[in-house]
């Protein structure tokens, strides 16, 4: 008897801090709020459904005595290194604990209890699911602009260079994100310069983002699809590509950008800072104070972009700008890998 209660008491612990874990990484490192208030509840139901055994459970407790810490502090098998693979190990912890529960509680008769705890164990089951493909998707997506240099292609404007020859360029360079836009080309044309790219973003590990065509994005296992405010709504894209998939939007009042933060954007475009002739549907400026609104107010990634040269690239930093896009200004440059690093000195400075 003593055993069953002590098996109880351990795997209650082990279940609860097996939750804990996973409710704090989808709290902080996830900004997911449904689901770390669903990991609460259960985490609390498991207390709740032992409660009723608590005093007895500490009198049993013996942890100096417990023969598995010894094995545990000595075991090097779970030294865990990225966040997906912890929150892995939780879930298998807390599954195989609700299990042990469960048993044991049929051990000492108390069947109806430990039907609570098969509840439970399926509830698990989903929410692991619901966690790898919603947390963890958000997780990654979320860190996508982390970087200086969004690099975009336009053959219109790169001295007869070819997009995939732009983006080699722009690899070579260092530039970690870059968008294959083309505007004046049929889409078999567009589709076959993707295939391409995509191979070589994918050697290069650059991460490698569509503009407009979702078809194109889907088909060749883009990491990301940037559309403009005309496009399908974001709800209905992410229908379309999935929760691995970054969705960028390109805004250009507070207004777009509040609502792009709650439509589930990605990550944003600030623009046009200054006058572009790049993109020929595209507003006015709208200036740094919309840049300056965006770093003070919003919580969400953004690339700043439009008509940013070498010679006005401080003033956008000034504002907040933290990752920017340039298109003629890299692309149109005589040699690429030369200009990005001029380019680069002046961010540093
Ligand atoms: N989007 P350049 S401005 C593709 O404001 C694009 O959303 C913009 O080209 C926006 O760096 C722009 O040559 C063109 O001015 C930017």
């Amino acid at each position: 008897m003593q055993a069953g209660y002590r098996m109880i008491d351990v795997n209650v612990n082990r279940m609860s801090e097996g939750l804990r874990v996973l409710e704090d990484i989808a709290r902080f490192y996830g900004a997911h709020a449904k689901v770390t208030d669903e990991i609460r509840h259960m985490r609390h139901k498991a207390r709740k459904n032992s409660s009723y055994l608590y005093t007895l459970l500490i009198h049993e407790r013996d942890a100096t005595n417990d023969i598995g810490f010894h094995i545990s502090q000595q075991n090097t098998l779970d030294r865990k290194k990225d966040i997906k693979t912890v929150v892995i190990a939780n879930f298998k912890r807390v599954q195989e604990a609700v299990r042990v529960v469960e048993e044991t509680l049929k051990m000492l008769g108390e069947n109806e209890r430990s039907k609570a705890y098969e509840e439970m164990r399926y509830q698990v089951y989903t929410l692991e699911k619901v966690y790898l493909q919603e947390v963890m998707g958000s997780m990654h997506r979320k860190n996508v602009i982390d970087t200086d240099l969004y690099g975009i292609t336009a053959e219109e404007f790169a001295r007869g260079r070819d997009n995939v020859e732009q983006v080699k360029k722009m690899i070579e360079a260092g530039i970690k994100v870059i968008q294959y836009r083309e505007k004046d080309q049929k889409k078999l044309y567009k589709y076959k310069q993707c295939e391409k790219i995509r191979k070589i973003t994918r050697e290069a590990e650059v991460t490698f983002i569509v503009n407009d065509d979702i078809d194109i994005a889907c088909q060749v296992k883009a990491d990301g699809v940037h559309i403009g405010q005309d496009d399908l709504p974001i709800e209905v894209v992410r229908s379309m590509v999935g929760e691995e998939m970054i969705i960028g939007l390109s805004t250009h009042s507070p207004n777009q950008a509040h609502d792009a933060v709650a439509r589930g954007a990605d990550y944003i475009g600030v623009g046009p800072i200054f006058k572009t002739y790049t993109k020929k549907d595209v507003c006015d400026p709208v200036g740094l104070s919309y840049l300056e609104y965006v770093a003070t107010n919003l919580d969400i990634p953004f690339v700043s972009i439009g008509g940013i040269k070498q010679h006005n690239m401080e003033k956008v930093i000034e504002k907040g700008a933290k990752c920017i896009a340039m298109v003629t200004e890299i692309v149109g440059a005589e040699d690429i890998v030369e200009q990005v690093k001029t380019i680069r000195k002046i961010m540093r400075k």
